[in-house]
């Protein structure tokens, strides 16, 4: 199939599930053709497969606001039309599905189908804004297959919105053989001395990733033993972050990474992996450390009991009880047994649920009937 995929190309699980799907797609035989403002976040690899379109978005004088939404239609029709895709797949509704309607609807002469994923930030934005959701049912609407990247958003999108159609449960998904437990040394001495335990967070470091919680949790952790902390990733709270590592006197054993693309190699150094959202419609972060064999503690939020069960795979606890998180962090660091069964279990669900093998014929399914009924 030649497939055209759009996300935003920034730092974000959204960005990471669309430029992995296209690499799978074009690794199983498909024409992948990735139409965004910028090369997508974690495109390390060249493919034959594989082919960039840029989205340039028209400044021009009278223009208060770039018009992203007709730039990227436009971009969409043309490389419809040169490339004879076969299909769009968008990632979010707003606004990228209603650029493939408009895309579809320029191109006369045959029907493009869409597929639309959700991943939860349309939900947020007609939170934000009620006057958004008349668009947002009618770009769901409209899609000819759409797909919610865990049970939770799949009916909070059909409460929300009142849609009628049916949305397709397609969960997230982790390349295992990528993300994977060491099998020799890792960077591990590079960072902490003897018998110092990690823990590791990765996240955008938006308000909605709490990460002032994780330097909580580990300031608690901290007192009680000796333990480094890996932050991953850049974003709005970093500076509060670093702030507060100081102010809590932990700043030395706290080391910011910024935006980093091998995200594997600095999780598989991790004893256990924070994850205290405050929302999550599912956390890709935290599937990929448990696909490296890293137990999560987690809050307790919208798609993520579907992917970590407490006391299994890790912990789940109330969102802003660092308290019950550090006490859970700790349970898993001061008892080796714990956590070497907390990693493997979690390695286990993610081979079992959650590995590229399992989800990308899935995907390949619902675009095969979607080009069915077209
Ligand atoms: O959470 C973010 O800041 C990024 C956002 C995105 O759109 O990239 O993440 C959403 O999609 C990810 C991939 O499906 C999910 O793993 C995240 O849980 C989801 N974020 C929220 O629901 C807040």
């Amino acid at each position: 199939m030649r497939i055209g995929i759009t996300c935003y190309p920034t730092y974000g699980g959204s960005g990471v599930v669309a430029t992995e799907l296209g690499l799978e797609l074009a690794l199983r035989g498909h024409d992948i053709h990735f139409i965004s403002t910028a090369v997508p976040v974690r495109m390390a690899d060249t493919h034959h497969r594989l082919h960039f379109h840029e989205v340039e978005v028209l400044n021009y004088p009278l223009f208060d606001h770039p018009p992203y939404t007709l730039a990227l239609a436009s971009q969409m029709y043309n490389v419809a039309v040169n490339e004879r895709l076969d299909l769009l797949h968008v990632h979010y509704a707003i606004p990228h599905s209603v650029s493939a309607y408009l895309a579809r609807a320029m191109l006369r002469e045959r029907r493009i189908p869409i597929v639309t994923t959700l991943h939860g930030t349309d939900i947020t934005l007609v939170g934000a804004n009620r006057s958004y959701l008349p668009m947002t049912r009618f770009s769901i609407e409209e899609s000819d297959g759409v797909t919610a990247i865990s049970e939770y958003l799949r009916q909070v999108t059909i409460r929300e919105f009142g849609i009628r159609r049916p949305i397709e449960l397609i969960p997230n998904f982790v390349n295992c053989d990528v993300f994977k437990p060491a099998d020799g040394a890792t960077q591990r001495e590079d960072y902490a001395a003897g018998t110092e335990k990690i823990l590791v967070h990765l996240s955008n470091f938006r308000p909605v990733k709490r990460v002032t919680d994780v330097i909580e949790i580990f300031a608690r952790v901290r007192k009680r033993l000796p333990a480094k902390l890996f932050m991953i990733g850049d974003g709005p709270d970093r500076v509060a972050t670093e702030w507060l590592a100081r102010d809590r006197g932990v700043e030395r054993d706290v080391i910011f990474f910024g935006k980093q693309n091998q995200v594997q190699s600095l999780l598989n150094c991790g004893d256990v992996f924070l994850l205290p959202s405050e929302m999550e419609s599912f956390g890709l972060a935290a599937l990929e450390a448990m696909a490296c064999g890293v137990p999560v503690v987690c809050s307790r939020v919208g798609g993520v009991p579907e992917v970590v069960r407490d006391g299994v795979e890790g912990f789940l606890a109330p969102v802003r009880d660092t308290e019950a998180m550090a006490e859970r962090a700790l349970d898993i660091l001061e008892h080796p047994d714990l956590q070497r069964r907390m990693g493997q279990a979690a390695r286990d669900r993610a081979l079992a649920e959650f590995c590229s093998t399992k989800i990308i014929p899935l995907y390949e399914n619902l675009y095969q009937k979607v080009l069915g009924s077209a």
